[in-house]
């Protein structure tokens, strides 16, 4: 493992990864409510509020536009993607080299494995490769450990989280992105798995302030270290008054109450 407390993507031990793939990963669908968030300028922009560590995006997204935001922001370029056309089991393709990612001004990695899929093993053999590479260029490497395939009928029951949050330890990555298992207990069970690998809570969907700030209150306090969030900031019409928010749960220990009143 590397010291990853001592890179750009965390803060004070702390991780909040503003993700912006889902162009590729849902499709032009997730821009629907609030149009102008297909203009990548306005998650870039956003990205550079205090409370980000790192903004995840795949390599068009990192060649077309970071290199105007290179000085405010810190890149994780995403190495692996699928697109929503795809119909088969669960898989993702490398998009993106680690050697290319360090080109580009990356300063951490993102891979996703679909635990449980068919394509499990392919994927796992792919993620090596990445974590060995990302290692000799320092590289923190976050996975996206989202257990899913045929043989899963539940992708956030408390076993399948802990799974996923023990198998980014196994498999070396730095920080395991999982999704809220639903239970302060099960996310501490979650965070135990992943020992020294960091554990952050994936966004989901747009919920209200008070039930998305909750989650990831839960988070915290169940000894997480952050979050990975795409549309519950950007779906929304001020991504800065909810930064704000999370930076003070997130970093600064305020309940959600004293979030929301400030
Ligand atoms: P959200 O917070 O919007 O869910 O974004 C996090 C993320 O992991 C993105 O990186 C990715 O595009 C999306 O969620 C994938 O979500 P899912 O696989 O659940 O559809």
């Amino acid at each position: 493992m590397i010291p990853i407390d001592d890179t750009p993507l965390c803060r004070d031990g702390k991780v909040l990864i503003l993700a912006y793939d889902h162009g590729l990963e849902h499709g032009p669908v997730d821009f629907e409510g609030v149009p102008e968030s297909a203009d990548p300028r306005r998650i870039f922009e956003a990205a550079t509020h205090p409370a980000v560590t790192s903004v995840a995006v795949q390599k068009g997204l990192a060649e077309a536009y970071y290199p105007s935001y290179e000085e405010s922001v810190s890149l994780l370029a995403k190495l692996n993607g699928t697109s929503n056309l795809w119909m088969g089991e669960p898989d993702s393709s490398v998009n993106c080299s680690v050697e290319y990612a360090a080109e580009l001004g990356a300063s951490s990695v993102g891979f996703t494995i679909y635990g449980g899929s068919n394509n499990e093993i392919e994927m796992a053999e792919e993620f090596r490769d990445a974590q060995e590479a990302a290692r000799e260029h320092d590289l923190p490497v976050v996975m996206w450990s989202y257990p899913r395939g045929q043989g899963l009928k539940n992708d956030t029951k408390p076993s399948t989280i802990s799974y996923a949050a023990r198998l980014a330890l196994e498999l070396g990555a730095d920080v395991a992105k999982v999704k809220h298992p639903g239970s302060h207990s099960a996310m501490e069970d979650a965070v135990r798995m992943a020992g020294k690998t960091k554990v952050v809570m994936s966004g989901g969907s747009k919920r209200s302030d008070r039930a998305f700030l909750r989650s990831v209150k839960e988070t915290i306090d169940a000894g997480g270290n952050g979050l990975a969030v795409g549309r519950n900031v950007w779906q929304r019409e001020n991504p800065e008054r909810i930064l704000d928010a999370l930076e003070a749960v997130i970093f600064e220990e305020a309940t959600v109450d004293e979030a929301l009143a400030a």
